[in-house]
């Protein structure tokens, strides 16, 4: 009999999951099918479908005659189909738009085999348009705009392809590694990046901090820019050299949080004036190269909304170690990454002035290290490694030569395998743990991606330190995509939810989702105490990043009923778009820590406008079941608590771990000298003979270990076999074959897909953008990305 029920609940399980039927561990990380393109970018459409880029590249899969670089991952069977790509979408940035299409913006220009410049020239030779080759087109200025589809549509069908065609649809300036973010009314704004690539923005010495002689972007602008053109940012100068993918968050007020190099300021898009903030204590650098680990912590009804972010990770590099545009002044692969985590409140309510505070460090030192917000609002960190930086290339000014590169062209080594997770209620000293977690097999370092998918689990994919496809060096080009399954996952039944919206509104009405006791275990009176409502976007990632990925908490009340069931009465939106911008988004409903599956929504009206509020309704009073009963489903999660009522159970491992890295930390905050003595040391025992497994061909998660000298003398990769075939192909005859003629985004019937039937309403056409000119002559392309 117990057999039986025991059957029964994993078969409810089963049937509830999205997946294909299988039965998944709690903290394992599994196999999630291969990706086509090695995913350095990802979004997730819809409830079936991945979106997936790369930089142009020479990848095995063909589409159109030529090497893709852009995929759909399918969610039900874990597997892909290559998408074109028209333009070079090389470390772009990217964020949602109202009506629940995705946006790209910039890239590199069109490139060919190893990374050179493409076979039609431009910018007096220092990019090109077009390469005949990979038939790349210049991804400079490039904005791509997908509509996601379901199978229920027609894949092949122009609306459900990307729309990216710089002729018609094009920023004023030209960008890569540009920050990306949502305004209130769902505009985006771009700032920053470099014109054509490097390793930090800058030249050293830095003489010109504003252009770098061409080569530096400062400028911000909008999307769609209604008028507006681009204008100097004065923190881009400030910040000048370590300034690329600045990382940008909306404030309730309007105002912007930006953060690079280790200057903080607040920045009022619609005036542009800024206004420092401290500076980052260490002098920590988050921003790419370091690429730290960066989220908004979630915004909860405790928190009244008001944002807090936290930045964990990333380098302690010294100005001279990080060099120029070329490459890194020291081997930064023997040099430690950070562990160091702080918090900021940018806009305290309290009338203190806003401050950094020490939070608890990482139980390693992480770069490229990305926070996914889980619905339970606990932060997984994931991916990176636990030395050096992001970045590729062929020499340092330490190492000189190709050949004695210890990792190939990576400038990270030591992967960080094993996730962990950062519960923001816990008391300090606690809030980190990875205690039943597995490590992955498979380096996630430079060009590597995560992202929450919406059954509650996490996709990881990618990888790719290296300037083209490289199967055969130490971190290669990889193309298998992973599953982590949080301890949530431990449950055998997920919550059902039934009653949550196509669309929320800022305030308004609030609405019923109903629970039935199927959807818990234990006393009904306890789990509807015990349940929260999420709205998750979970973000557009790249490097390290989720760009837009934000976590909001919705205000709730409940009524409990004698069959067990439970009624959440679910306010709307907090009636300030500024605080969750407008655009698609999941639903989760987490009872006793475990959620259900994500409902996709929309957020606000679906158009680029001043979103309409109301003020918020008042929720029924709690009302508990007069005969408390038991929930039907089996099991709870080893997650435990939400965020409701955290309990805040604290590790004896992980606060020993913690304490040792400590250590280590503050060792390395010493400073240039004793980092560059323990960098000749590690790589004097890097670079110690030593026998090597092939299941463990890298240093994998262990900074100490030892790379055979057999492994160190390597040709360079992706270097042969340049084709310099000649301009016929200029004509941009590919991009003549798009029907679309206009801003798809513009377009009524361009987001017509059945997943968000969602009307569009028409956007004022943007005026006809005028070529940009720049009057400073441009850099040649450098060594390193
Ligand atoms: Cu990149």
């Amino acid at each position: 009999m117990l057999l039986t029920s025991s059957l029964v609940a994993s078969a409810a399980w089963l049937a509830s999951s999205i997946h294909p039927a299988q039965a998944v561990t709690a903290g394992s990380i599994v196999d999630g099918g291969d990706t086509t393109v090695s995913a350095m970018m990802m979004f997730v459409g819809n409830s079936q479908k991945v979106y997936i880029l790369d930089k142009a590249e020479g990848n095995a899969a063909q589409i159109n005659g030529h090497p893709a670089w852009g995929a759909v991952w399918d969610f039900n069977t874990h597997t892909s189909v290559a998408m074109d790509v028209k333009t070079n979408v090389f470390c772009a940035s990217g964020m949602h738009l109202p009506n629940g299409s995705y946006a790209t913006f910039g890239g590199n220009g069109a490139v060919t085999v190893g990374g050179n410049i493409g076979s039609v020239p431009t910018d007096g030779g220092s990019a090109a348009s077009f390469d005949a080759t990979y038939q790349d087109y210049d991804g400079r200025k490039a904005i791509r705009i997908l509509n996601p589809c379901t199978d229920d549509d027609d894949f092949s069908s122009t609306k459900c392809q990307w729309f990216d065609n710089p002729d018609v649809l094009a920023m004023q300036k030209e960008r890569w590694y540009s920050a990306a973010e949502a305004l209130g009314d769902g505009t985006i704004v771009l700032i920053g990046g470099f014109v054509n690539g490097g390793y930090i923005n800058r030249n050293y010495p830095n003489t010109d901090p504003t252009f770098e002689g061409g080569a530096a972007e400062p400028t911000y602008e909008f999307y769609p820019a209604n008028g507006r053109t681009a204008e100097i940012m004065q923190f881009m100068v400030k910040t000048s050299g370590l300034n690329s993918y600045a990382h940008t968050y909306l404030m309730p007020s309007g105002k912007m949080l930006v953060q690079a190099n280790y200057s903080t300021m607040l920045w009022d898009p619609s005036t542009n004036t800024e206004t420092d903030l401290p500076d980052m204590p260490g002098q920590v650098v988050r921003v790419y190269p370091a690429s730290g680990a960066v989220a908004m912590l979630p915004l909860t009804p405790a928190n009244n909304y008001n944002p807090t972010v936290l930045f964990c990770g990333g380098s302690n590099m010294t100005d001279e170690m990080w060099g120029n545009y070329s490459w890194p002044a020291i081997d930064t692969f023997y040099y430690p990454a950070s562990a160091d985590c702080q918090r900021l409140t940018p806009e305290p309510t309290d009338g203190s002035a806003p401050a950094y505070e020490q939070d608890d460090d990482m139980l390693e030192t992480r770069t490229m290290g990305q926070f996914i917000i889980m619905p339970n609002g606990k932060l997984l960190v994931v991916n990176g490694g636990e030395n050096g930086t992001a970045g590729y290339s062929q020499n340092t000014d330490v190492t000189t030569q190709y050949s004695q590169m210890p990792y190939g062209m990576s400038l990270a080594a030591a992967p960080a395998t094993k996730p962990a997770i950062y519960d923001p209620n816990a008391p300090k000293g606690s809030r980190w743990s990875n205690d039943g977690l597995s490590s992955s097999s498979i380096a996630r370092l430079y060009h590597s991606s995560a992202i929450l998918l919406p059954d509650a689990s996490i996709l990881i994919a990618g990888s790719n330190p290296n300037v083209d496809v490289n199967l055969t060096t130490f971190f290669p080009t990889t193309y298998k995509a992973e599953i982590f399954y949080p301890p949530y996952f431990s449950s055998s039944t997920r919550p059902s939810p039934s009653g949550i919206p196509s669309t929320l509104t800022y305030g308004g009405s609030y609405f019923n989702i109903t629970l039935s006791s199927s959807s818990y275990s234990g006393s009904a009176n306890t789990a509807a105490g015990n349940t929260t409502v999420a709205v998750i976007r979970p973000g557009w990632t790249t490097h390290a990043m989720n760009m837009g990925q934000r976590y909001l908490q919705l205000n709730t009340s409940y009524t409990v009923n004698n069959d067990g069931s439970i009624v959440m009465h679910t306010s709307q939106m907090p009636p300030n778009a500024n605080i969750f911008q407008p655009g698609p988004a999941l639903v989760f409903v987490t009872v006793n820590g475990i959620p259900s599956n994500g409902t996709f929504v929309i957020v606000g009206s679906g158009s680029v406008e001043t979103q309409p509020t109301s003020a918020a309704s008042a929720l029924p009073v709690n009302q508990l079941a007069s005969t408390d009963t038991s929930g039907s489903g089996s099991g709870s999660g080893s997650s435990g608590n939400n965020t409701k009522n955290n309990g805040a159970t604290s590790s004896h491992t992980s606060a020993i771990v913690g304490g040792v890295v400590g250590g280590l930390v503050a060792f390395g905050i010493l400073g240039a000298l004793i980092g560059i003595c323990l960098s000749r040391r590690r790589r004097a025992a890097n670079r110690a003979p030593a026998s090597l497994s092939s299941a463990n061909a890298y240093a994998l998660s262990d900074r100490k270990a030892r790379v055979p000298a057999s492994m160190m003398a390597r040709g360079r990769g992706g270097e042969s076999g340049v084709v310099e075939s000649g301009g016929g192909s200029g004509e941009r005859d590919g991009f003549g074959s798009q029907e679309l003629s206009a801003d798809p985004y513009n377009r009524q019937d361009y987001n017509a897909s059945s997943d968000w039937n969602q009307s569009t309403a028409a956007l004022t056409a943007a005026p006809p953008i005028p070529p940009y000119q720049d009057d400073v002559p441009r850099r040649e392309n450098g060594m390193s990305f």
